[in-house]
């Protein structure tokens, strides 16, 4: 009976756009949900450091470097966020970690691509944190409170993100002809993968019922997909790149463009663990977790000496 009217009260909160706070009670199915969700939200942020962070020391100017370095480290705090909100939902830090270590959580498929030229730096800014915030501007309205106001303070952060990779790009593209083609191909490598950024099609993504009715999403893998295509084809326009995919046209009757098929073996392949650097991704994060445990002890020291004083 109490369950009934615990279950009603938060379907009434739900229906109401009411969010869902930490200690409110709460379906099991929808804990586990944010947790699934939050914490490979977070592994992203903090895995999407790597094929950055490989250019800090070969950025073309002390300008471009330090804007890459602000830029990565917002990042790192976009994860501390992101853990956070997921820790009030009853799971330790240490759990999370496990679970990306042991191949049980994913993060973003678009990580696991290299880095190869400083346009592809401009590619990720641009189209990688392009593509996060249409998905996160759609977050900040999620049902659980913690969870959309880190998405708040996050999309703050983003937009400036995408600008600095576009500025990249378009400066490349009003450069010599080395690198214009420079340029494009960053674009050619990651136009692809940054659609797959969405997910599957709704039709194949066994989440969105539940997220749909739960409002965690508020917007669908496609209909996303959609509005960052939309909007990304102009962009690529006014600085002269090419967008490779030979089936994009301009639809009228639909105020949208058509696009051609995903890759989709290669997103399977790539989000269990088979792409060009998840070996290497995951490696570096172990090795950085066990160097750092000494931190992580001497923190907890103090803190457990603070909690003794205060018992005492
Ligand atoms: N990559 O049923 P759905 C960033 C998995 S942040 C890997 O559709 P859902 C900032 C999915 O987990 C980028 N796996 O799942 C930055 C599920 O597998 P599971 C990260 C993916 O959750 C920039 C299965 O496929 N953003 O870039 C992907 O309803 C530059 C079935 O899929 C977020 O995480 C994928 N792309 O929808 C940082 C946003 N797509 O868990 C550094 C929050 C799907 O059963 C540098 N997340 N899968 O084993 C979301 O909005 C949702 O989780 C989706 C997937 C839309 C990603």
């Amino acid at each position: 009976m109490e369950h009934i009217d615990h279950l009603k009260v938060f379907e009434t909160k739900i229906e109401q756009d009411i969010n869902i706070e930490a200690k409110d009670w709460m379906p099991d199915d929808y804990r586990k949900h944010l947790i699934r969700q939050i914490s490979q939200h977070a592994h992203s942020e903090v895995i999407g450091m790597q094929p950055e962070g490989n250019w800090i020391t070969r950025a073309p100017s002390l300008r471009a470097k330090k804007i890459l370095l602000a830029k990565i480290q917002d990042e790192g705090g976009h994860g501390l966020y992101l853990y956070s909100a997921a820790e009030t939902l009853g799971i330790g830090r240490d759990e999370l970690i496990q679970q990306l270590h042991d191949g049980k959580a994913k993060y973003s498929n678009i990580f696991n691509y290299p880095s190869l030229t400083w346009a592809d730096i401009g590619a990720i800014g641009w189209l990688v944190d392009g593509a996060a915030i249409v998905n996160q501007v759609s977050l900040q309205r999620t049902s659980y409170g913690p969870y959309s106001r880190a998405m708040v303070r996050i999309c703050k952060e983003e937009s400036f993100h995408q600008r600095q990779g576009y500025e990249i790009m378009a400066k490349m593209m009003a450069g010599t002809a080395a690198q214009r083609e420079m340029a494009q191909d960053a674009m050619n490598r990651w136009w692809w993968p940054a659609l797959m950024m969405f997910g599957p099609h709704d039709t194949d993504s066994p989440h969105t019922g539940n997220a749909v009715k739960w409002k965690i999403k508020r917007q669908s893998n496609d209909t996303l997909r959609q509005k960052f295509i939309d909007k990304t084809v102009q962009q690529a326009e006014v600085i002269g790149l090419t967008i490779p995919d030979p089936d994009l046209k301009w639809n009228e009757e639909k105020k949208s463009y058509d696009h051609g098929e995903i890759n989709w073996n290669e997103f399977r392949e790539v989000i269990n663990g088979n792409g060009p650097c998840n070996r290497q991704r995951m490696s570096n994060h172990i090795k950085a977790h066990e160097e750092g445990e000494w931190v992580r002890k001497a923190a907890s020291a103090y803190s457990n000496k603070q909690k003794l004083r205060v018992s005492q």
